[in-house]
């Protein structure tokens, strides 16, 4: 590999989600998932904003595939609604939802891009929480079932499969803090909801495996925290130690080594002697993968609580008076100096490059994919209507970076995904915050390919970095 040079095959691709970009909530038979209620309850996302809408994908699919041309990327990756699939969670098909994934797959493998499915992607079918959701081993069994639903009816073009995205936030932001989908604040049941997680993509792998051809691949997404300490204080890395079980480790614990950390156990013994783990749970959840998807954004900073230091969140909001780190109240979250996007999440790629290595060394047969990076900025269609973004350019040059020098150091990574293909619904800051290649003019929904669109363009077509400028 020459300097700045991605190797052939190496996959470009661009991501989203169901309940971001597709709207068409009430078509075609799908029902509520927990955020059509939570985004529909007053006060939880900013400015009202719902998912009803939003880009309107779903009726503009053959359009959005268009632009993906336009970008030139070999790989798509969205999400199945599983309310739409299946609407009440449990039993058959809504095959007028399936449809639609049917017709998207079939548009994108006639341009020759692959398409790599998401079953989950935070929508969890409301009929599944009003039972209790993930807090209930049962949703586990229904995830399952659904897998092997979608797994029949699309497998046979489908190749790349994963069965959750970044669970932590399902977890932690849905049951813990409450900023999420479906919005409890229980500590415990968020321990409990990150185990049936943890259960439920076991009982998914080895559901698709049944279903899929021996080709097909099959993956999970998580959102490994780079938890760095405030100082090299004993207290301050003990603090940095406790966030990383409770962000990285207590999914990659089970999915990946077959075992809860044993640090995690105790650290959270105040709260819940983890009872609800069944022998063989964590063996079920470790099942062989053939690569780990890894999202990454922005670094997590933290001490041990001073007592003067004001509390705020990574991404500089205050916090919810519910903390998303069960039985770590004394731990300190920190702004690190310097730029940061529009969400206020500091800009740091060597967290990037940390990551990936960090997995290589953990798990060196495992082939590593970007299921996500990008960067939110203010764009605004300037008199010419044409969008300039070079924030955004700096920022996924500075990333992009940091994945060759990890490639150069050794860690096998497959491709890399821009989140997002267009501008969405941002969950709880709804259309707030743009992380899109493309511009989305929600009043006409007109999209517009912003300057990144078009070197990132550049960059899928000669595989090599440019100068940065
Ligand atoms: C991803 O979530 C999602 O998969 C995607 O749908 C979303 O649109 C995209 O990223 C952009 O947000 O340290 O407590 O402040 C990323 C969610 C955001 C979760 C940062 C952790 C920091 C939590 N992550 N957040 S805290």
């Amino acid at each position: 590999m020459t300097d700045r040079q991605f190797p052939p095959g190496f996959l470009w691709g661009t991501a989203t989600a169901a309940y971001q970009i597709e709207g068409a909530a009430a078509e075609d038979g799908r029902s509520p998932s927990i955020w059509d209620t939570f985004s529909h309850t007053p006060g939880k996302v900013v400015g009202g904003d719902t998912g009803d809408v939003a880009a309107d994908h779903y009726r503009r699919r053959p359009e959005d595939v268009e632009l993906m041309t336009r970008l030139g990327v070999g790989a798509y990756r969205f999400s199945v609604s599983w309310s739409r699939v299946q609407p009440t969670g449990t039993g058959p098909a809504n095959e007028r939802g399936l449809d639609f994934y049917r017709a998207l797959v079939d548009d994108l493998l006639s341009r020759g891009i692959q398409p790599c499915l998401t079953l989950y992607h935070w929508d969890l079918p409301q009929e599944l929480e009003d039972a209790g959701g993930w807090p209930e081993r049962e949703t586990a069994y229904r995830f399952a079932e659904y897998a092997e639903l979608v797994g029949s009816a699309l497998g046979d073009r489908v190749r790349l499969w994963t069965t959750l995205n970044e669970p932590w936030c399902s977890a932690f932001l849905g049951y813990s803090s409450g900023v999420h989908a479906p919005g409890r604040t229980d500590p415990v049941a968020s321990l409990r909801a990150a185990h049936h997680l943890n259960l439920g993509h076991g009982l998914a792998v080895k559901a698709l495996r049944a279903v899929l051809p021996t080709e097909a691949q099959v993956s999970v997404t998580l959102n490994p925290a780079y938890v760095r300490p405030f100082s090299d204080a004993p207290a301050d890395v003990d603090a940095a130690r406790r966030i990383d079980a409770l962000a990285t480790r207590v999914f990659t614990g089970p999915m990946l080594e077959g075992a809860y950390p044993a640090d995690l156990l105790a650290d959270t013994a105040s709260l819940t002697d983890w009872s609800f783990v069944r022998d063989g749970d964590t063996a079920t959840s470790n099942q062989p993968l053939d690569s780990v998807g890894l999202n990454y954004y922005s670094p997590t900073l933290v001490s041990a609580a001073s007592g003067d230091t004001p509390r705020v969140m990574a991404d500089g909001h205050k916090p919810s008076e519910f903390s998303a780190w069960p039985a770590a109240d004394d731990v300190d979250f920190h702004q690190a100096p310097g730029d940061r996007t529009a969400m206020g999440w500091s800009i740091d790629p060597a967290g990037m490059y940390e990551l990936l290595m960090r997995f290589s060394r953990a798990y060196p047969a495992l082939p590593l994919l970007i299921t996500e990076n990008g960067a939110a900025y203010d764009d605004k269609p300037g008199p010419d209507g044409s969008v300039h973004d070079p924030e955004r350019i700096a920022y996924l040059h500075s990333h992009l970076d940091a994945v060759r020098r990890a490639m150069a150091d050794g860690a096998d990574v497959r491709g890399y995904f821009l989140w997002s293909l267009l501008d969405n619904f941002e969950w709880a800051y709804g259309y707030s915050k743009r992380f899109g290649a493309v511009h989305v003019d929600y009043a006409t929904q007109q999209r517009t390919l912003k300057s990144s669109a078009r070197w990132y363009a550049d960059l899928v077509r000669t595989g090599r970095l440019p100068q940065p400028e």
